[in-house]
C-alpha cells in the first residue's frame, strides 16, 4: 500500500499492509468489486483489513495531502481535524432517495425513485469517477463479530478519510471480512453492498440512494457523515429497517444506555430522539452529586442506533451495531457532558470545528476558558462572520475511549431492554414525562413524535415537523407499514417495555429552557424504572400517565411555579389541537395505516373530549 496516485488501465491490487494477496474467499463479492472497479476505473484497488498499520499508512498520506490536519499532540494525541467542503457538511434529506419496486413501499415519508431509474442515474456519476484514485474496499461488521443480531456489510470508497472513520464506527477489517466469508458460504448469507464516492463534492451531483430489496446503497458527490459513512444511517438504519421487518426485529435511532440503582440492579433503556437533540449526552450522563454518592451509575452501550429482537424470554433484547461515536461537536463541555469530553482528548478525528491559537479543537459551549483563532472554514476567527465551528461540526471517536463505556455493550446477546423513550425538542405543549398505557398507545406516542429541526440536516432550523421515533429521515421503508411492524410485537408470550416520552426541551414564558436537563434528566429516568418495577406513582391523563411533582425526586432542583405547571401539567386545549393534528397525519397514509393506530387516536381525542 505505497502508492496512492498511480493512475493505470488496470487498478493495481493491493490487501491490508499485504500487496501479495488480492480479493476475498468469496466469489460474489470480488465479482462486486470487479464489476464497480470496471465502472469507476479506479487507479488502485485497496482491500482493507483493518490493522493499526494500514490506518497509520492512510492517516499519513491524509496529512500529506492536507485531508487530515494534527491537533495539538500535547494537549491531543494522535487526533485530527478534517475540514469538509463548505458545502457539504450535513446529511441532505432532499436527495436522499428509497428506491422500491413499487412507489408505495417507500412511503410517502420518502423520496422515491424506480431501480432502474435510480440506478441509471446514480451509475451515470459514478461512471470513471475514481481514475486517478485508490478504490478502498472496506468490510465490516453492525454489532459484536460473534453476535447473531449483528448483519455485515462492505462498503467501497474513494475517501480514505471515509476508511478512518468506519474503522472507528464500526468493526472494520479482517474480522468482518472473515465472517462475511464464512456467511456467504451459506445459503443465507448476505452482505450489504454500498458503494461511495466523493465525486466532484458538488451538490448538483449529489444522491445517497437506496435499494433496499437487493441490499444496496450508492451514495455519490458527499464526503460528510450520514452521507458517507455507509454503515450508519445508510445501512444500520435504512436498510436494516426493511431488514428487520421480515426477520423480525427493529432497527431503531435509539441510544442505549444502562441504569444502575444503589443495590447495583441495571436497567438499559432505549431512546429514540431526532438527531442532535441530546442522544450522546443522555447516553452518556452523570447522575447528580446526591444520586452518585448513592451509587447510581450510568452505563453506555450506544449513543445512536439500537437494534433489538425478542429473546426467548418475550423481552426485547438490544445491540448497539457500533463500535465509536460520531457525535455533534457544539455545545459538548465538561458539564454538558463530561464522558464525552474525556473521550475525546485524544485519537479522535474533528470535522469542521475550530482551533485555538495552539491548535487545540474549538467549538462554541466548550466552556473551556480557551478563545478560538482559526474558525471550521480555515479563516481567522471572526466572531461577525460565522461561528468557530459548524453547528453539526463532529467528532469520530472510539466507544472504548469513553469512561461510562460497558462491557454489555459487546455481549452477543445484547442487553434486555426495560423502557423505551421518545423524545423530541418541543418549547411549548409537550411535558417532562409521560408513559404509554400500553404498547399500542406507546406506537402512536412515537409515531406522533414532533420535533424542530436541527443542523443535522441540511435546511431551516428550528422548524416543527413530525419525525415519527426520530425515523423520519432514516426509515427505509413505509411508515404505515413501520408502524404495523411496530404493534406487531404485541404478541402472547411478549415481555415488551414499558413506552414513554419525554421532552428536556419545554420553554417558558420568557424563551428560556424550563427543565435544567443532563444530569438531573436522571430524575426523569428513575421514575420510569419505577413505573417498570409497580414502585412509582402516577397520575392518569387522557395523553398518559403524568407524575404528580412529588413523583420525581427533585431534590436540589428548584423549579418556578410555571416550570412545575407546565412540565406536569397538561393542556387540554393544546392536546385537543394536537390529537386533531395527529389524525390528520394519520390519515396522510391512507389505508395503508393501521386501524389498530386510527383508533388509538380517536380513543384519546374522545376522552379528551368528555374531560
Ligand atoms: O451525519 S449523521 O447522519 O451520521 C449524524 C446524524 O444526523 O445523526
Ligand atoms: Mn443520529
Amino acid at each position: 500500500m505505497n502508492d496512492f496516485s498511480r493512475d493505470a488501465s488496470k487498478p493495481a491490487v493491493a490487501h491490508g499492509t499485504d500487496a501479495s494477496s488480492e480479493g476475498s474467499q468469496l466469489e460474489a463479492l470480488n465479482a462486486w468489486v470487479a464489476d464497480v472497479a470496471a465502472l469507476t476505473r479506479p487507479a488502485t484497488i485497496h482491500w482493507c483489513d483493518g490493522s493499526d498499520a494500514e490506518n497509520a499508512a492512510l492517516v499519513a498520506a491524509m496529512q500529506a495531502d492536507g485531508t487530515l490536519l494534527p491537533l495539538n499532540g500535547d494537549t491531543h494525541p494522535g487526533s485530527w481535524l478534517h475540514r469538509s467542503h463548505p458545502d457539504d457538511v450535513a446529511r441532505v434529506e432532499h436527495l436522499t432517495f428509497v428506491c422500491t419496486t413499487h412507489h408505495d413501499d417507500a412511503g410517502p415519508n420518502n423520496n422515491w425513485m424506480a431501480p432502474e431509474e435510480g440506478h441509471a442515474e446514480i451509475d451515470a456519476l459514478f461512471d470513471g469517477c475514481m481514475q486517478g484514485r485508490t478504490l478502498y474496499v472496506v468490510p465490516y461488521c453492525m454489532g459484536p463479530i460473534d453476535s447473531p443480531l449483528s448483519r455485515c456489510g462492505v462498503e467501497i470508497t474513494d475517501s480514505p478519510y471515509v476508511v478512518a472513520n468506519m474503522r472507528i464506527m464500526t468493526r472494520m477489517g479482517a474480522p468482518a471480512l472473515a465472517r462475511i466469508e464464512r456467511e456467504g458460504r451459506l445459503e443465507s448469507g448476505v452482505f450489504v453492498k454500498g458503494l461511495h464516492s466523493i465525486g466532484e463534492l458538488d451538490p448538483n451531483r449529489r444522491f445517497i440512494m437506496h435499494f433496499p430489496e437487493e441490499l444496496t446503497i450508492k451514495s455519490y458527490g458527499s464526503g460528510y457523515g450520514g452521507n458517507a459513512l455507509l454503515g450508519k444511517k445508510c445501512h444500520a438504519l435504512r436498510i436494516a429497517s426493511y431488514q428487520a421487518r421480515s426477520e423480525g426485529w427493529l432497527a431503531e435511532h435509539m441510544l442505549i444506555l444502562g441504569l444502575e440503582n444503589p443495590q447495583g440492579e441495571i436497567h438499559y433503556i432505549a431512546a429514540a430522539f431526532p438527531s442532535a437533540c441530546g442522544k450522546t449526552n443522555l447516553a452518556m450522563l452523570i447522575p447528580p452529586e446526591g444520586y452518585r454518592a448513592q451509587g447510581w451509575k450510568v452505563w453506555t452501550v450506544g449513543d445512536d442506533i439500537c437494534w433489538m429482537r425478542p429473546g426467548a424470554d418475550g423481552r426485547l433484547y438490544a445491540i448497539n451495531p457500533e463500535s465509536g461515536f460520531f457525535g455533534v461537536a457544539p455545545g459538548t463541555s465538561a458539564k454538558s457532558n463530561p464522558n464525552a469530553l474525556t473521550s475525546i482528548q485524544h485519537d479522535t478525528i474533528f470535522t469542521n470545528v475550530g482551533l485555538t491559537a495552539d491548535n487545540q479543537p474549538w467549538w462554541e459551549g466548550i466552556d473551556n476558558g480557551l478563545a478560538p483563532a482559526i474558525d471550521w472554514r480555515g479563516e481567522p476567527y471572526d466572531a461577525a462572520k460565522r461561528p468557530a465551528a459548524h453547528p453539526n461540526s463532529r467528532f469520530t471517536v472510539s466507544a472504548k475511549q469513553c469512561p461510562s463505556y460497558t462491557a454489555e455493550a459487546e455481549n452477543p446477546a445484547g442487553v434486555p431492554i426495560s423502557a423505551i423513550v421518545f423524545g423530541g425538542r418541543r418549547a411549548a405543549l409537550v411535558p417532562l414525562v409521560f408513559e404509554a398505557r400500553d404498547w399500542t398507545h406507546g406506537v402512536l406516542v412515537g409515531a406522533a413524535m414532533g420535533s424542530e429541526t436541527t443542523a443535522a440536516a441540511t435546511g431551516a432550523v428550528g422548524v416543527m415537523r413530525r419525525d415519527p421515533m426520530a425515523m423520519k429521515p432514516f426509515c427505509g421503508y413505509n411508515f404505515a407499514d413501520y408502524f404495523a411492524h411496530w404493534l406487531s410485537f404485541d404478541q402472547a408470550g411478549a415481555n415488551l417495555p414499558k413506552i414513554f416520552h419525554v421532552n428536556w426541551f419545554r420553554k417558558g414564558d420568557d424563551g428560556k429552557f424550563l427543565w435544567p436537563g443532563f444530569g438531573d434528566n436522571l430524575r426523569v429516568l428513575e421514575w420510569m424504572i419505577g413505573r417498570v418495577k409497580g414502585e412509582a406513582s402516577a397520575i392518569e391523563t387522557p395523553i398518559g400517565h403524568l407524575p404528580a411533582v412529588t413523583d420525581l425526586n427533585l431534590d436540589g432542583v428548584a423549579l418556578s411555579g410555571e416550570a412545575e405547571a407546565k412540565l406536569f401539567g397538561f393542556d387540554h386545549a393544546g392536546w385537543t389541537a394536537e390529537l386533531e393534528s395527529i389524525g390528520e397525519y394519520l390519515e396522510e397514509y391512507d389505508d395503508r395505516m393501521p386501524q389498530a393506530l386510527k383508533d388509538e387516536q380517536q380513543r384519546i381525542a374522545k376522552a379528551l373530549g368528555v374531560l
